[in-house]
């Protein structure tokens, strides 16, 4: 029995933080970190049977074309995915009364539609990017055993790549459904890798006052290259997205609009419109699966 202490439940029976109880998730989940971003896809829904919200977990279901779908806002960052990813397990792989985990499991499928910028000047703003690999330099997922899940190869080759310091962990590499990257996959959008950031600033090489540790990080990661894939992206969910998603057994695929080009140094005129244009196209692709 998984004691009180570890699977925190509210008085009403809901998780602790996402205020859930297991009928008021679908099996289709889509993630956005921004709180806002939920109604602006339940928007276009026939009907929303529930809503709920805690601190920056806001959840909506409801019907999309036929599809039940649920919408998810997970806040920012890799911390955050840890709670949204054990909270959603516990409400369909755990039973909730006996408080042991269930002998069938369930697995989610789970999009993150979010925003990003991009590292490499012909991946524009306002583009689409889906993460084939999610890059985590976020420490987050280490305190797992990921030994069967990552991606050790490919680790080591951006470890040296980029005389990677060691001391700020051991980055991680984390691969996406296959499934999912069949359902939403077209000539409109990139592929690659997302590496997924542990902060805003000093993590993903922006300098205000303080100095960073590797100021020359951003260009060493615009020119790996792994096989056929090189960095597209730098954002901070998608790799512990994959990560716990892999290791619980759901399903992820993580899709960004682009917002930003670090390469170029343009930011997108109308991120709204881009992210929009993302939300639309996902939502008929997942409804016609
Ligand atoms: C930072 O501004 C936030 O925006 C990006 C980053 O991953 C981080 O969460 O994604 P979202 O727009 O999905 O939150």
């Amino acid at each position: 029995m998984i004691k009180s202490s570890e699977l925190i439940l509210n008085p009403d029976g809901s998780v602790y933080h996402l205020n859930l109880k297991p009928e008021h998730i679908a099996n289709d989940i889509i993630f956005v970190g921004d709180q806002n971003r939920v109604e602006k896809i339940t928007q276009f829904f026939d009907s929303i049977e529930f809503s709920t919200q805690k601190r920056e977990f806001k959840t909506q279901t409801g019907i999309f074309k036929g599809k039940r779908i649920t919408v998810m806002s997970t806040g920012i960052g890799p911390d955050n995915i840890d709670i949204v990813m054990n909270e959603l397990d516990a409400l369909v792989n755990i039973d909730l009364e006996t408080r042991e985990p269930k002998e069938k499991l369930t697995s989610l499928n789970i999009i993150r539609i979010g925003t990003s910028g991009s590292l490499q000047a012909d991946i524009p703003v306002d583009s689409f990017v889906m993460s084939k690999f999610g890059l985590g330099l976020d420490n987050m997922l280490r305190s797992y055993l990921i030994d069967n899940i990552s991606q050790v190869a490919m680790e080591d080759a951006f470890i040296s790549h980029t005389n990677w310091d060691l001391r700020k962990g051991r980055p991680y590499v984390i691969s996406c459904s296959e499934k999912l990257e069949k359902v939403i996959e077209s000539d409109k959008i990139h592929k690659g890798i997302t590496a997924t950031a542990g902060g805003f600033y000093g993590p993903q090489g922006r300098v205000l006052r303080l100095e960073i540790q590797d100021e020359n990080l951003n260009g060493k990661m615009d020119n790996f290259k792994f096989e056929d894939d090189r960095i597209t992206n730098l954002e901070m969910e998608t790799g512990a997205i994959y990560g716990l998603s892999a290791l619980l057994g759901h399903q992820a695929l993580s899709l960004n609009a682009i917002i930003a080009n670090r390469a170029t140094g343009t930011f997108s005129a109308d991120p709204y419109k881009a992210v929009d244009e993302l939300i639309a196209y996902s939502l008929e692709k997942l409804a016609a699966n």
